[in-house]
């Protein structure tokens, strides 16, 4: 009944350690010896094709990929361990909604932040790939904002792995563009970091690697 995570420290497979973790999943987790940024090794195609972390192998041998889906799978196998709402809910509803607008919206434009030369055709064109990506992904978290100024969380008053999932995207998005106008999210990072569940796992991913130590002050 183990599952195998390969992430590297600092990707986007923390999200996905810090929901096996609340959910109290036996996995194993496989780091690859490879800096958040960079293109992956080749061989790791042979495990997923599209050779991006983080990548879940099931206790069954299935392969999944895609943060997102990953996320509302744990919440679905493990109800009632903090991942996600209930099923069928007007909560769950919301943490569909948002799992899904940050994989689509927000982690697509860090990819366009990170590796420009794969969304235009010309050298020249990569700032302009990476100016437009901020200025969209700045949009994107605004949109988030409204969501969590009520000093709760996406779903409510209990923490989700939607939050989760901002909680890292947020950190991210503190390395490229001010967060000024953010002061929701940056208040929900805290919260998700510093979480006595997650904070081990935060840790061990993001302390040494971001300027702000997330967690320690709201
Ligand atoms: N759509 C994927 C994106 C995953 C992704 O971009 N992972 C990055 C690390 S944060 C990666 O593997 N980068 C290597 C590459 O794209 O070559 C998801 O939602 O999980």
């Amino acid at each position: 009944m183990t599952y195998t995570l390969y992430n590297r420290y600092g990707s986007g497979g923390f999200a996905v350690e810090a929901a096996l973790t609340l959910a109290g999943a036996p996995f194993h987790l496989e780091a690859l010896d490879s800096e958040p940024g960079t293109v992956l090794l080749e061989s790791f195609r042979s495990i997923n094709p599209w050779n991006q972390v983080p990548t879940l192998i099931l206790p069954d041998g299935t392969m999944m990929t895609e943060t997102g889906a990953i996320l509302i799978h744990i919440a679905d196998t493990f109800p009632g361990e903090g991942v996600g709402p209930d099923r069928g809910t007007s909560e769950h509803a919301v943490f569909l909604r948002w799992t899904v607008f940050m994989s689509v919206n927000i982690y697509e434009g860090v990819l366009r932040l990170i590796y420009p030369d794969r969304y235009t055709t010309e050298k020249e064109g990569e700032a302009g790939v990476v100016k437009a990506a901020r200025r969209r992904n700045h949009e994107a978290f605004l949109v988030m904002e409204r969501e969590v100024q009520s000093g709760t969380f996406l779903c409510g008053e209990t923490m989700s792995g939607a939050d989760i999932y901002l909680a890292m995207l947020c950190a991210w998005h503190d390395r490229h563009d001010a967060l000024e106008d953010l002061a929701g999210c940056r208040a929900l990072t805290h919260r998700v970091a510093g979480h006595p569940g997650v904070a081990p796992v935060w840790q061990r991913n993001f302390d040494h690697r971001l300027k702000t130590q997330w967690g320690r002050s709201a």
